[in-house]
């Protein structure tokens, strides 16, 4: 991976301050990339002063790692480390940036959310549906870096700085650094403001001298006029990584962009160089940065015949660059109007409207950790490992040692995710990638797509329950977006066109139509944000289900807000399409019939289309991973449709389908869940044959316990069947994994077994600067811990609100405020000694409240005690808005 931030092709269009990321900057001073600089020197008094806020992630140095460089002296040849385990992400979902706090040599690395390679490659013709799209066979659009700013002080080599600290404050999304050198004091202020789409920048100490020079990764003309900086180009070809096989390449991209960097100093002299801003003599300095592309997501027409338009490039504003520069102006401007503390004002009263939502702490609240967070995560590195027993892994730990460790990090971790979430995704923003909206490089492994085979949903899965609406309802714009492409690939992949229907006397009968209720619309594995929803990559990844699981987070984001308006103006329209498109296919294509009428009495059932168990083992009809999803999307769009009172046509033929679906959970003979209709004993046919990779990453089949609702508490010989698989899939894994691992122990009501996955996670696949790690950095392993952690404590995927199921021992106290059940109550549960002393629950609708805790007696409500009928408490007749407080 020495070429991380490279790849092998060059000659790509050199400007100045513009270069392609594969060598050092042609008309750029070579120290500038020059990393063997950065290694200052750092003393501490005994003063020193470290954290002053609980929720922050802090650091002694800068997020430079000499032992990690090597010999390679230049950013562009080194493994981008510093990045993925050091660097602290800003973001305000349009934009991220990835803040190194350098003293002599600060570097910021930033992306927009519309940098994508390539374009639309949608196949315009029919194809088998087994087909992988000939012009994305090499792989797929990927996401990439925008390019650095290098805010360079000139320090001379081995400089010694005091006192230095770094920390990203979660509770106020404000980066910070401050240090001493040369007897004069230096602050460093970076946040990221949704309301004026820019990033900013704030130098200030006794005497500021820099220069700020930025290298974009992209090839373009650069301008410098009074302290701005302007770089206006074409999007780069994507590169192929080097590490296994191509993510994304040889796609020529269709967009072109503008950044700006604004340079605004209070005092002091600013001259214009070549490709660079000098500072000279100031106090403080504002650094604006806006960046746009020309990417315009209504931007996709249609012929006559159906096919698209291609004289009017696909997602491109048809003003081309124009629209990009003057998006970009646009931004800038806004944000100048304000000064430099207005803007931070309106930053952080932004964020924290969503941030404050929900507290939690297992620790006590006022205590600053005295730790730095690389220290921290260290101690659990340290103390939390695997074993193997009978070839497989198990989490191994001392025991003292184990119940000794810092729990700081863990509700740290959880109120990470929450800020990374908030960050990378708003409502009016694109939904987060496999990076969030944080991508080094322009040849990311797997392009830093949205990856639909368990990622993107993972992403998704707490964001809800939460209280981060806002940031769910990404998915819904960019849903939006990839819809008509999807539609394509409906009819050129599977013959599918919108039509309507419905079942009646044992027969459905469909006509075509061009109603929007009517629409259908499918996609493949691997998705980015121009409209390549057939198959790209290789077939060996696809699932007839992923768009069905897909449809799952939609309907999570109604069930937690109880918002019957929302579900009916933008959820329902995007999970009726899906249902469409599953309905037509399956009753069409996908019915056959049997003998066995024991099981299926009519002689018939409908299941799903060749695919795999992501991704391993047999390609088959009928995967019980596939099965489940398109269960589940079948009982969510049917409850939607009943809940708003509309489509009772499309629900009677969903219903057929649903109740003679090929049995989507089935127990095998080792008493485990099967992952394969052939499967016997676990993983084996009944020849004796090794269907899959017993310890495979994906547990496709456990989609049913979570996020599905198929396997619950209340079918124990189901949940037991998840416990087997569970076991026999064994521990460590790939971050995102140990997190799955870890939400299934929670369903599995397994606290303590939950808790050691959570905690491996931390230990072994989380970097110091709280990044999951796949590798590469993944942010899914972030947002799926953190669905986790909420399922330890709340769950409610089957009606009843179950109050701290699954608390491990080690949690004997703690807090969570602020979260939503999925009838769209808002709880918050304070606990001490392992047992609940407070619940809080307001509901969003009027009616009964079922609340599980298996403590018998032990609620009160305003000091009364309630009716506990069959190990649960009823409030009957909960009035939507108030809020009811338990106590012991
Ligand atoms: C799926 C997973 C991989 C990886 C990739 C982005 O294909 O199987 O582990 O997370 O997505």
């Amino acid at each position: 991976m020495s070429d991380w931030l490279t790849g092998a092709k060059s000659g790509l269009g050199m400007g100045a301050g513009v270069i392609s990321p594969n060598n050092v900057p042609y008309g750029i001073d070579p120290n500038l990339v020059d990393v063997s600089t950065l290694n200052v020197n750092y003393t501490y008094d005994n003063n020193y002063q470290g954290a002053t806020a609980d929720n922050a992630l802090w650091y002694k140095t800068g997020a430079f790692l000499a032992s990690a460089n090597g010999a390679n002296n230049s950013i562009y040849a080194r493994d981008g480390a510093d990045w993925e385990q050091q660097a602290l992400p800003i973001g305000n979902g349009y934009m991220g940036g990835m803040i190194f706090g350098l003293p002599d040599k600060d570097q910021i690395q930033i992306n927009e959310e519309t940098f994508w390679a390539a374009g639309y490659r949608g196949t315009q013709t029919e194809v088998n549906s087994n087909t992988v799209n000939s012009k994305m066979s090499e792989g797929i659009n990927g996401y990439m870096s925008v390019g650095n700013i290098f805010v360079d002080f000139n320090m001379p080599k081995g400089a010694t700085v005091n006192n230095y600290y770094r920390d990203l404050n979660l509770d106020e999304s404000v980066a910070h650094v401050r240090y001493e050198y040369d007897n004069k004091n230096f602050n460093r202020e970076y946040f990221a403001s949704y309301p004026k789409e820019v990033l900013v920048f704030r130098y200030t100490g006794d005497d500021l001298n820099f220069d700020v020079k930025p290298v974009s990764m992209h090839p373009g003309n650069v301008t410098v006029n009074n302290g701005e900086i302007k770089i206006v180009g074409k999007l780069k070809d994507s590169e192929p990584y080097s590490s296994g096989g191509n993510a994304a390449w040889n796609q020529e991209s269709d967009l072109e962009y503008c950044t700006i960097i604004k340079v605004i100093a209070d005092d002091g002299t600013v001259t214009g160089g070549y490709n660079s801003v000098n500072v000279s003599d100031s106090t403080g300095v504002t650094i604006l940065v806006a960046v746009a592309t020309d990417y315009d997501p209504t931007q996709f027409e249609f012929n006559a015949d159906g096919t698209v338009n291609m004289s009017k490039t696909p997602y491109k504003n048809t003003q081309g660059v124009k629209a990009a520069v003057e998006k970009a102006e646009k931004r800038i401007q806004g944000a100048s109007e304000l000064t430099y503390e207005e803007l931070k004002n309106e930053h952080i009263k932004d964020y924290k409207e969503q941030f404050d939502k929900v507290q939690f702490s297992l620790t006590d609240n006022n205590e600053i950790c005295s730790v730095p967070t690389n220290e921290l995560q260290l101690s659990y590195k340290n103390t939390v490992t695997t074993k193997s027993v009978d070839n497989k892994t198990v989490v191994s730990y001392d025991e003292s040692a184990y119940a000794n460790l810092n729990k700081h990090l863990e509700e740290l971790h959880y109120n990470n995710a929450r800020y990374l979430m908030i960050s990378s995704s708003r409502s009016t923003t694109m939904p987060s990638t496999l990076q969030g909206k944080w991508c080094q490089s322009t040849a990311e492994i797997w392009g830093s797509c949205y990856c639909i085979n368990i990622n993107m949903e993972m992403n998704y899965w707490f964001a809800g329950s939460a209280n981060l609406l806002d940031s769910g309802k990404s998915l819904i714009g960019w849903f939006n977006s990839q819809i008509p492409a999807g539609r394509i690939t409906a009819k050129n992949m599977y013959k599918v066109t919108p039509k309507s229907y419905t079942f009646e006397n044992g027969k459905m009968t469909f006509a075509d139509s061009t109603d929007d209720k009517d629409d259908v619309f499918i996609m493949h594995t691997k998705q980015a944000i121009m409209g390549t929803t057939d198959m790209t990559g290789s077939t060996n990844i696809q699932s007839a289900g992923n768009t069905a699981w897909l449809m799952y987070n939609l309907w999570d984001l109604y069930q937690t807000s109880g918002d019957k308006q929302l579900l009916a103006d933008e959820l329902y329209p995007i999970m009726r399409k899906a249902a469409n498109f599953y309905t037509q296919y399956l009753y069409q294509n996908q019915r056959r019939t049997t003998t066995d009428t024991e099981k299926y009495p009519n002689g018939y059932y409908y299941t799903t289309w060749e695919g795999r168990s992501p991704e391993q083992g047999p390609t088959e009809e009928g995967i019980k991973y596939d099965l489940q999803l398109v269960a589940g999307m079948y009982d969510y769009t049917i409850k939607a449709a009943e809940i708003l009172g509309v489509d009772t046509d499309k629900v009677s033929a969903w219903k057929e389908i649903r109740n003679h679906l090929e049995t989507p959970v089935e127990i095998g003979g080792d008493g485990q869940i099967k992952e394969w209709k052939e499967e016997t004993s676990y993983n084996t046919d009944a020849n004796g044959k090794t269907l899959g990779d017993p310890v495979h990453r994906h547990i496709s089949h456990l989609v049913g316990l979570y996020p599905g609702t198929l396997i619950n508490r209340d079918t124990p010989e189901l949940l037991n069947g998840a416990k087997v698989v569970l076991e026999n899939r064994g521990d460590d894994s790939t971050g995102w994994s140990c997190s799955n691992k870890f939400l299934l122990w929670a369903r599995c009501l397994d606290g303590d077994k939950a808790l050691e996955l959570f905690r491996y996670q931390l230990a072994q696949k989380t970097y110091a600067n709280l990044f999951d790690t796949h590798a590469p950095f993944q942010i899914d392993g972030n947002f799926g811990s953190a669905a986790g952690v909420m399922e330890l404590l709340m769950q409610s995927q089957t009606g009843t609100v179950y109050i701290l199921p699954a608390l491990p021992t080690e949690w004997n106290s703690g807090e969570i405020s602020g979260i939503k059940a999925k009838n769209g109550a808002e709880v918050s549960i304070k606990w001490s000694d392992n047992k609940a002393t407070e619940i809080k629950i307001t509901p969003t609708v009027d009616g009964n409240i079922t609340i599980g805790y298996e403590k018998d007696n032990i609620l009160k409500l305003k000091g009364e005690n309630i009716k506990f009928v069959d190990d649960k408490y009823t409030i009957e007749n909960a009035s939507a808005g108030e809020t009811y407080i338990f106590t012991e």
